[in-house]
């Protein structure tokens, strides 16, 4: 399968490598790098160099074939000076000394072990770093500090939502969301969205999108949500954000990821006997719980948002982030999870369908498994 890389245009449409091992392929091996690079540089709040290195990332994961010098990848675009001197030593030593460095560093690991936590972010980390605390024990032992409930509920399912979850586990509790939702509203629409929309086999969550067919229908849909599953005795952690959506705003690119649909973050019980091809089997040798806790996320936006919200909760992120920075460099178009407006003619575009959306950007649509950049 082709990869097209649209340099001029800056979108690059990446398809996912599959299975390929990791140490046997150059450019799988140095996007590793790039990743850990682009975490490191998050830790030290170099935004800068953090995208170029998620960039580069990007580039390198959508190359189809191995890479045996450098000249090989002139000419394809994100791969800077930084990202090619990993390139280099790699070449040259079979690994990189720079990147081996971070790996050991005592800060890294204590950030990314932190930050693996749910509810806890790289300010939190470096707080408990700078207090002297390194282990996750550590942190559960140390009487002067304070967890918030969201970070109580990430160390109570630590060993549960760090595992991946499977695409039968994905299955299954689209069953469970769908038929809650439609027990509350059967006209509702429901989509998955997220990493399972665009084909990944594992995740770290499951994520869905509803709506309702009429404008406002949609205000305390999620609450009715969470209390049926609530009654379902199967919630076990919810963070609830009410909308805080203003018409008014123009769509903004400094949101990132951000919008302001009403949403919520939940931990799910997830039945084993539920999920398809595992009846029988235990998930976790040693576990016999019967049960797994899984990440759930939802969003419910108004209708005439919808398409603009599956568009940017589909992702992947860095996909969101190169079709923003398309519409606004070659375009003059402010894009984001609401809206796509239009600076020349001074007004948003409308789309029901994330057809509309690629067509006003002037743009090939691109099938959510194309977007796994
Ligand atoms: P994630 O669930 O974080 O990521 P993912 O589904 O691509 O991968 P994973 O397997 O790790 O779960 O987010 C899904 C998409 O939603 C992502 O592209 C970014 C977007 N998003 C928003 O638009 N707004 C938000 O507030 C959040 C949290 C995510
Ligand atoms: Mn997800
Ligand atoms: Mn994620
Ligand atoms: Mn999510």
């Amino acid at each position: 399968r082709p990869v097209r890389v649209e340099t001029r245009h800056c979108i690059q449409v990446r398809e996912p490598v599959v299975r390929v091992s990791v140490c046997g392929h150059l450019p799988l091996c140095v996007c590793v790098c790039a990743c850990e690079l682009a975490e490191s540089s998050e830790f030290n709040e170099s935004k800068g160099p953090c995208l170029a290195f998620r960039q580069a990332a990007s580039v390198l994961k959508s190359l189809p074939s191995a890479v045996h010098c450098l000249e090989a990848i002139q000419g394809l675009p994100c791969l800077g000076e930084n990202t090619k001197a990993v390139m280099e030593e790699i070449l040259t030593f079979g690994r990189s000394f720079k990147v081996e460095e971070i790996r050991c560093d005592e800060r890294y690991q204590a950030l990314k072990l932190f930050t693996s936590v749910f509810g806890v972010g790289p300010k939190t980390a470096e707080k408990w770093y700078r207090r002297g605390l390194r282990s996750l024990q550590e942190i559960l032992t140390e009487p002067n500090i304070q967890l918030n409930r969201m970070q109580r509920a990430g160390f109570l399912y630590y060993s549960d939502i760090s595992k991946a979850v499977s695409k039968a586990e994905a299955k299954a509790l689209g069953c469970i969301i769908e038929e809650t939702v439609h027990w509350i509203a059967p006209d509702a629409t429901l989509a998955l969205t997220g990493g399972f929309r665009r084909g990944k086999e594992y995740g770290h969550d499951v994520d869905f999108l509803l709506t309702m067919p009429e404008m406002g229908k949609e205000e305390g849909l999620l609450l009715h949500v969470i209390d049926r599953l609530k009654d379902q005795g199967i919630l076990l952690y919810c963070e609830y954000q009410g909308s805080t959506f203003d018409v008014s705003k123009l769509p903004s690119c400094r949101f990132e990821d951000m919008d302001c649909f009403q949403k919520c973050f939940l931990i799910l019980r997830l039945e084993q006997g539920q999920v398809e091809g595992e009846r029988g089997l235990q998930m976790d040798p040693g576990d016999s719980r019967g049960w797994r806790a899984v990440r759930v996320d939802l969003v419910a936006p108004p209708v005439d948002c919808y398409a603009f919200a599956l568009l940017g909760w589909t992702g992947s992120r860095q996909f969101g982030r190169d079709l923003r920075t398309f519409a606004q460099k070659e375009r003059q178009m402010l894009l984001d999870n609401h809206a796509l407006y239009d600076k020349t003619k001074k007004l948003c575009l409308l789309a029901t369908t994330e057809e509309d959306i690629f067509a006003h950007l002037g743009l090939e649509y691109v099938e959510p498994w194309q977007r796994n950049a």
